[in-house]
Order: C-alpha cells, then sequence, then structure tokens
C-alpha cells in the first residue's frame, strides 16, 4: 500500500509529541492501549483503516528493551570462530579428494544463532530439565558437528569422514537419526518437513502433559529453518495450528540470508516483512532482528525516519548486492540515495559502513531476540534474524547467489578468512586446513563445558530406548480368533476397531495409545470412541455439541486420547511421527494408531513416511478402505492399487495386507511385541478393508505364518488328484481366489490349495536376504527362503490375485518354484459395484479360474480349447480393452 501524504507536518508532530510523552511517563503499553482505542473509533466513524500486518523494517525490540546476556562475548567469538572455521575446513577436506559436498554458506550465516543457544539457551536432559527439542537445519549439519567437535563429543576421525559414512565412525551429510541414532533426533533435511513436524511435536508435548504422562512444562521447541525453506507449503501450512493452540512451547528461527539455492529469495520484496505478515496474520509474536548493534546510534539519529525509509525500500536483491560488494558501494548505493543519510555517515569510513552489522550476525541481538521469545507466554513465537549467506566467505562466496553449492575456497579466500576471525592458522599450514581444537585448560574449553554444564550437559544425545511396555498375549483379542458366528458378516476395518477398544481399556498400555485421525472416523466407525476416550482439546469444549443428547456424542476433553486433527493427512503424520518417537524425545513409549483413506497415505505423504523410517518411529499406520476394487463407489482419486508398494520403499516399514480379523490380530499383537517390548525400530503399515463378509476362526498354528507372509489356509480335497494348483491371494481378493478355488474343483476338477499372503513384502525382503547370502556363502549348503519352503512340495503352477498393481504379487517370482500366473489393479481405478470393478480389473473368481487353467494349459495338463472354453463360458470378451489403458 502506497504511503498516504502529509498534509499537516505540524499537526503530525503535535500528534507525535503527544505520543512521545505517554511513552516516556506511562510506558509503552498505555501507548498502545491508546492507538488501538484510536483506530477503532476512526474505524467506528467510518474511516476505511486496512489491516497491515507488518511493522517497520526494524528490530522489533528496540535497544533499551534488549535482555544483556550474562555471557563472555570474547570467548563466545573465539568459540564461535573456531566453529566457523572447523566447520568450513570439514567441508573442504572432504572434497579434497573426492566429491561428496556439503554446505559451507548456510551454517556460516547462521553460526551465531546456534552458538547463543548451545551457550545459552538449549537444555539437554537431566534429572532437573526433560531438555528442550532442536530441530536444526539440515543443511547447516557441518557446524553442529564442529561445535560437538570442539566438546571432545566427536573426533577429528569422524570428521574426516565427514559424508563418507560406508566405513563406520563416518558423519551422516544430514540429521539422519537412522545413520547416527545417538545424535540426531529430527531428520530435517527435505525442506518443510522440520517447520511441520516441530510445531506438531510442540502440539503433542502439550498433549502428554496434559494427560498427565509426563510433565513437559518449561521445555521449548525450537526449530531452525532457512528463508529459502519457507516457500514450501509444508513451513507455513500449520503456523494457524501452532497460535490456535498458544504453543508458547515453540520457537522458529528463520535464517533470512536472503537467499536460497540458486539466488535471492525475494530479490524484488523483503522475505522479513513478508514472512512477518504471514505470521503476524496467523496469530504468532514476531521478534525481528534485522540490524545488529553498530546501527543502534545511526538509527538513534534517524529522527525524521528518512533511514527508515531507506531501509524499507531497499528490496532483498539490493541487501544481497550491497553484501557481496564493500562499505564504499554500500556508501554511494544506499546511504547515497539521499544526501542527509550520506551526511549521517560522512564521518564513517568505508570499513566502518562495511562493519553495520546485520541482526543475525550480532550476538547481543540475538540473545535479547532468544530471551525474549523464551519468556514469551500465550503464542508460538518466530524471530526472523537477517544473515549474510556465506558470512565470512569473502570473494568465495559471501552474499553470492553461487555460494550454496560452494565446495572449494582458494589460499586467498582462506587466509581472509583467518584473518577476519583472527584464527592461529600458520601461512605454511593453510592450505591443510587443519582442524582447531582448545587446550584442556584454556579459558574457551572451560567456558563451553560450563555453559553446556549449567544447561544440563551435551544437547545431542539421542535416546534409543525407553523402558519397555507389558503387552498383552494373543489371547487377549481371542473374540477375533474364532468364527463370526452364523450370518454375522464384519469388515477388518470393523476388526481394528474392536482391537484397538481391547487395547485402549488395556491396564497396561491403555493409556499410551494414541488413535489420530484426519477427519474420517465416521468412515472407520471409530465414532463410537469420541465418546469413550473423548478427543483431545487443551481447552476442554466450550459448548455443548449438537449431538449431546446422543451416547456417542462429540466429546472434546482435556484429558481425551484421541487426536483428531481435521482435513490434514501431514499434519495427522506429524503427530504419528511425535508420538512414535516419544520413547526417544520424551523417555515414554507411546502407541499411535493412525488410520487414514490408504490413498491419502504413502502417495500424499510420502516423504514424511520416509522420514518416520529415518527417525526410527514405532507405531501403526492403517490404510483404510483399501484397495483398488474393494473400495469400490469413490472413483479414481480414492481407490488405490499401490500403497503397499510404496511401504515396501521404506526399509524399516513392516506391511501387510490381511484379509481377516484373526490375522490382524494376530499381526497388531506381535507388532506392539516387536515394537513396544523389544523395542525394535520399525513401523506397520497394514491395509483394512470396508467390505464385510464371514470372518473365520484361525487355523491351528497359523499364526506364524501370518506373521513370515504366508500359510497354507485350505489344502485341496482330494490328495490324488491328477490337477493340482496353488493359489495364492491377499486382502479381499483372496476371497475370490477361494470362490475360484471351488469353481476349479467342480466345475474342471482341478484340485487347488489355498494361501493366505498376508505379505508380499515381507516374503520378498526374507528371500532376497536368502539369496545374498547364499551368494555370499556359494561353499555352503544354500538355504531356502520361507516362500520357496511353503511352495517346494506342492504340486502344480501357482497363481496369485490381490487388490494391488500386478508388481506386487509378482515381486516373489523368483522364488515361487514354477510357474507363476499373477493378476492384479493395474490402472486407473474408477466407480462402480466391487463386482464390475473385480471384472473390469479383471481380478475376480473368474479371472483366477482362468489364468489358473491357462497355466495349466501352458504346462500341457489340459488343452488350449478348455480355457477358451472357460473364458466363453464366463462372457468374457476376450478382445476387451486392457484396464491398464482405459
Ligand atoms: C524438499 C526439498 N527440496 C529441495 C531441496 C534442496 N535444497 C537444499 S538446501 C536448498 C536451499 C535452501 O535455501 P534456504 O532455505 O534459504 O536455506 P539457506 O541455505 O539459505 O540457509 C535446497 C533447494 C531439499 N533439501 N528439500
Ligand atoms: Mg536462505
Amino acid at each position: 500500500m502506497e504511503p498516504l501524504p502529509d498534509i499537516d507536518p505540524q499537526e503530525t508532530q503535535e500528534w507525535l509529541e503527544a505520543l512521545e510523552s505517554v511513552l516516556m511517563h506511562e510506558g509503552t503499553e498505555r501507548a498502545h492501549y491508546l492507538l488501538e482505542r484510536l483506530v477503532e473509533k476512526a474505524r467506528r466513524s467510518g474511516a476505511y483503516l486496512p489491516y497491515s500486518a507488518t511493522t517497520a523494517y526494524i528490530n522489533t525490540i528496540p535497544p533499551g528493551k534488549e535482555e544483556r546476556s550474562p555471557g563472555n562475548y570474547e570467548l563466545e567469538h573465539r568459540i564461535r570462530s573456531y566453529v566457523r572455521w572447523n566447520s568450513m575446513a570439514m567441508v573442504l577436506r572432504a572434497n579434497k579428494d573426492t566429491n561428496v559436498g556439503g554446505h559451507i554458506a548456510s551454517f556460516a550465516s547462521a553460526a551465531t544463532l546456534y552458538d547463543v543457544g548451545y551457550n545459552h539457551f538449549w537444555h539437554a536432559t537431566n534429572p532437573d530439565h526433560g531438555g528442550d527439542l532442536v530441530f536444526a537445519q539440515g543443511h547447516s549439519s557441518p557446524g553442529l558437528y564442529a561445535y560437538a567437535f570442539l566438546l571432545g563429543e566427536l573426533t577429528q576421525e569422524q570428521l574426516d569422514n565427514f559424508r563418507q559414512e560406508v566405513g563406520g565412525k563416518g558423519l551422516s551429510s544430514y540429521p539422519h537419526p537412522w545413520l547416527m541414532p545417538d545424535f540426531w533426533q529430527f531428520p530435517t533435511v527435505s525442506m518443510g518437513l522440520g517447520p511441520l513436524m516441530a510445531i506438531y511435536q510442540a502440539r503433542f508435548m502439550k498433549y502428554l502433559d496434559s494427560r498427565g504422562l509426563i510433565k513437559t512444562q518449561g521445555r521449548k521447541v525450537w526449530a531452525f529453518m532457512g528463508d529459502g525453506e519457507m516457500d514450501e507449503p509444508e513451513s507455513l501450512g500449520a503456523i494457524s495450528l501452532a497460535s490456535r493452540e498458544n504453543l508458547d512451547n515453540l520457537i522458529f528461527v528463520i535464517n533470512c540470508n536472503l537467499q536460497r539455492l540458486d539466488g535471492p529469495v525475494r530479490g524484488n520484496g523483503k522475505i522479513i516483512q513478508e514472512l512477518e505478515g504471514d505470521f503476524r496474520g496467523a496469530g504468532w509474536n514476531v521478534v525481528k532482528v534485522i540490524w545488529g548493534s553498530y546501527w543502534d546510534s545511526l538509527l538513534a539519529r534517524d529522527t525524521k525516519g528518512l533511514l527508515q525509509q531507506r531501509m524499507m525500500e531497499c528490496v532483498d536483491g539490493e541487501y544481497q548486492t550491497f553484501k557481496s560488494r564493500d562499505g564504499a558501494y554500500v556508501r554511494k548505493h544506499f546511504f547515497g540515495k539521499y544526501p542527509e543519510l550520506l551526511e549521517m555517515v560522512a564521518s564513517m569510513s568505508d570499513d566502518d559502513i562495511w562493519r553495520l552489522n546485520r541482526g543475525g550476525h550480532d550476538p547481543h541481538k540475538v540473545y535479547a531476540a532468544y530471551a525474549a521469545a523464551a519468556k514469551h507466554t500465550g503464542q508460538p513465537t518466530v524471530i526472523l534474524a537477517k544473515t549474510i549467506k556465506g558470512y565470512g566467505m569473502g570473494e568465495a562466496g559471501e552474499a553470492q547467489n553461487i555460494t550454496h553449492q560452494q565446495k572449494k575456497m582458494g589460499t586467498t579466500s582462506l587466509k581472509a578468512f583467518r584473518d577476519r576471525f583472527g584464527l592461529p592458522v600458520a601461512d605454511d599450514k593453510i592450505d591443510e586446513i587443519p582442524y582447531l581444537t582448545f587446550d584442556q585448560d584454556s579459558p574457551e574449553l572451560a567456558y563451553m563445558r560450563a555453559q553446556r554444564k549449567a544447561l544440563g550437559g551435551f544437547l545431542h544425545r539421542r535416546q534409543r530406548k525407553a523402558e519397555p511396555l507389558q503387552i498383552p498375549p494373543l489371547s487377549a483379542f481371542e473374540a477375533l480368533l474364532k468364527a463370526g458366528g452364523e450370518g454375522r458378516e464384519s469388515s477388518t476395518t470393523m476388526a481394528f476397531v474392536r482391537i484397538l477398544n481391547i487395547l485402549v481399556k488395556d491396564k497396561n498400555i491403555g493409556k499410551r495409545v494414541v488413535p489420530i485421525v484426519a477427519d474420517e472416523s465416521r468412515t472407520f466407525g471409530m465414532e463410537g470412541m469420541f465418546r469413550q476416550l473423548g478427543i483431545w482439546s487443551s481447552v476442554g469444549q466450550l459448548y455443548t455439541p449438537q449431538d449431546a443428547d446422543q451416547l456417542m456424542y462429540y466429546k472434546e476433553d482435556k484429558n481425551g486420547q484421541i487426536l483428531q486433527e481435521g482435513i490434514n493427512e501431514a499434519g495427522a503424520m506429524s503427530s504419528w511421527m511425535a508420538a512414535a518417537t516419544a520413547y526417544s524425545t520424551h523417555g515414554v513409549q507411546m502407541i499411535p494408531f493412525f488410520i487414514f483413506y490408504s490413498m491419502f497415505g504413502f502417495q500424499r505423504i510420502g516423504d514424511l513416511a520416509w522420514a518416520a523410517g529415518d527417525m526410527r518411529c514405532r507405531g501403526f499406520l492403517l490404510g483404510g478402505t483399501a484397495g483398488r476394487t474393494t473400495l469400490n463407489g469413490e472413483g479414481l482419486q480414492h481407490e488405490d492399487g499401490h500403497s503397499h508398494l510404496a511401504a515396501a520403499t521404506i526399509p524399516n516399514c513392516i506391511s501387510y495386507d490381511p484379509t481377516f480379523a484373526y490375522e490382524l490380530a494376530v499381526i497388531i499383537q506381535d507388532g506392539l511385541r516387536r515394537m513396544y517390548q523389544e523395542q525394535e525400530d520399525i513401523y506397520y503399515y497394514i491395509s483394512v478393508m470396508n467390505e464385510n463378509y464371514p470372518q473365520p476362526e484361525m487355523p491351528k498354528d497359523a499364526a506364524q505364518g501370518i506373521l513370515q507372509g504366508m500359510y497354507l489356509l485350505r489344502e485341496g480335497g482330494k490328495a490324488s488328484a491328477a490337477l493340482r494348483v496353488q493359489l495364492l491371494g491377499s486382502g479381499t481378493i483372496l476371497r475370490e481366489v477361494i470362490a475360484a478355488a471351488e469353481i476349479l474343483e467342480q466345475e474342471f476338477g482341478v484340485t487347488a490349495d489355498i494361501w493366505s499372503v498376508t505379505s508380499f513384502n515381507e516374503l520378498r525382503r526374507e528371500a532376497l536376504d536368502v539369496t545374498r547370502w547364499n551368494m555370499l556363502h556359494p561353499t555352503e549348503p544354500a538355504r531356502l527362503s520361507y516362500v520357496a519352503t511353503c511352495l517346494k512340495d506342492c504340486t502344480g503352477p501357482v497363481v496369485a490375485a490381490t487388490d494391488y498393481m500386478k508388481i506386487f504379487a509378482d515381486q516373489i517370482r523368483e522364488f515361487v518354484p514354477g510357474r507363476y500366473k499373477v493378476l492384479g489393479t493395474d490402472g486407473f481405478g474408477r466407480s462402480d459395484t466391487r463386482e464390475k470393478l473385480r471384472q473390469f480389473f479383471e481380478v475376480d473368481r473368474h479371472y483366477v479360474t482362468i489364468a489358473t487353467l491357462q497355466a495349466l494349459a501352458e504346462e500341457g495338463r489340459i488343452s488350449a480349447e478348455k480355457v477358451a472354453q472357460a473364458i466363453n463360458k464366463f462372457g468374457i470378451d476376450p478382445d476387451k480393452p486392457n484396464p491398464v489403458k482405459v
């Protein structure tokens, strides 16, 4: 918006003086109150006063209100300089003989932001404090390693193995708990996930606290991110939740170095102003740290506001260019625009002008901002710190567009860096880029240790295990192991809800269960749990629910157990991840179950699911209404035929596609045992369906096979049958397979053994493991995979059908002895009845029958005419279009 003209400066001055007087005698709060009243009065009188979400382009905290750091600035400066050098050295050394990459410029811009946190704010977990949680910016990791190295927490060997992890004793490129399980907690380098996860982490801490599971008061979540990263929808997507939930335990620090990878973040605008508007509009406490202390005296002299005006006029592209040049350039192009400003800096040398620092590089300003943020109550805080990308890199990268990728620095640049930060590296050693350490008895090391000791110790110590839980035995789920009863049909989703009900009532683990939904409880028949468990709300329920007179009313409660996330799978997944890692971040094992439309799981939020594997999450994901043809009416965007393929890409995700209630019970019970008793770092993806059918009793001794991925469900009638086949199926399509077996037997004289395959994914994993072992042990007796063991003595070709793409069942082909035919649901889904969809995708009983007969014909056991007759008999058009193409 254009500023309005000042038509009566005299009058303006009078008003300003009046305000000045209030500020002086009654303080800022009173001034604020009066201004609000004036604005309100003007609005009510009809003035059009558009809402302004931004404030002047100066620091939010005026110099007089800054809390002073109790620290020793000189020592901190030296420590920070060493950290800067070592983090740069790590990357340069690693890239001398390899091209493993790494980043120098990002941490160079953020060093002060981390340093002040380490020295003064971040508590380690210790008996007096639960510990703060720091989501570091992923590609600033060298700086965090460098800090740990100076403290003796990492060795030089490790630093020299930065990004060279294969031989062990390496350091991962970015924060990866999978690779450095004792160090990193939160994988953040996929941009946008850190901010999102941090918000839900802060909220989950409030949940844990209000449910009385652990005390989290006084603990904060600090999340670091880049200004470029804020373009990710995930970064800003949940900020309104943070203010709505009054997450005053959350502090965002956005490093506004004005650059991203290729160039400026907002060359033609100002990212700090834009973000201020976004966050203020969303209800956050915003603290801008734009200018360093050297500007204070200039701003104090800026009585007419011309300097402020110039600061506001300049766009980020210009600010970046200024810092890529020198003091003379800044004088000419920044101050030079107005003679008054030139006059203001006339007595300053070019070097003095160059020293006019940015807020994010000034430890005083950063300390004041952190102190204000840490004390702020009722709202989350975002700190917008202006910095210079590649700070200290000089010609090699400072504020230059190429700086993000810079992994080499010549001798001249290294010397300039050394001199700028006063580092003890001799000229003849500079090209070796030696790591710098402090002597054991140096004041710097003593200081670092003392500061950390006061805050409870070294920060990066990830907890691997917590108290194991006592898991209910399988017999606790007895009701599900029995047949459903005459004429009673039900779905696996209903079975899941029954299991969940048993679990929440369990005296040992009931309270640890966290049911999570993204506005789909009714879809899954879970609405009964609203009343029973309550939906967690930090304020309880401030209204009479519409259905208050009903038994199962919509109950929100401070002690509620369910997390109802609204239509927000990414947020629900982030809550799930916070719960699934509570064993580590909070020392208390939680058991999250997130149930979602299977199509809106891995496909929608796959990157979070990947991060969940990295993060060593333990919990259950339930892909509801699963299957391409089982979710019949919803059509193309809902019908999922590939979530299991996505699940298979995550190494520690165990996935199952069960058919029967007892299978589900066995899988979940064993999952609980493995994750919460044995504390394996795995998580589960299980598809559950909404198709109702009779639930049979669990066959004797089936449990082991269910877990390993397949078991013989039903042996075909005549042992001596001339024509015998092996039929495999999973999910609801197993029921088509069973029906096909009957057709084959009755109409074609073919006897079929039926296998329920609960997990093609697990079968393949185990078989690949065995194959690998055999390859590496050529002289030892070959081992047999589980799937081959099951099928080795069986007669006849093998036919598999599932509700997923053909490649799902196809993945065990190598390990299936003999002929193997696979049916699946490749192609886009569409709406229709289940029956029609299964015909369309060619996975129904008739197609299973035809595929089986075809296999027998190929083996010369029956004639090809017989197959043709069957096609004809079932009324199938052999020239029907391929479902993949229509
Ligand atoms: C989802 C995703 N997309 C792209 C990248 C690649 N990437 C890594 S850093 C970066 C630039 C980051 O800029 P900014 O957030 O401003 O951080 P800075 O390095 O400037 O502090 C990009 C594009 C990524 N890590 N994650
Ligand atoms: Mg940036």
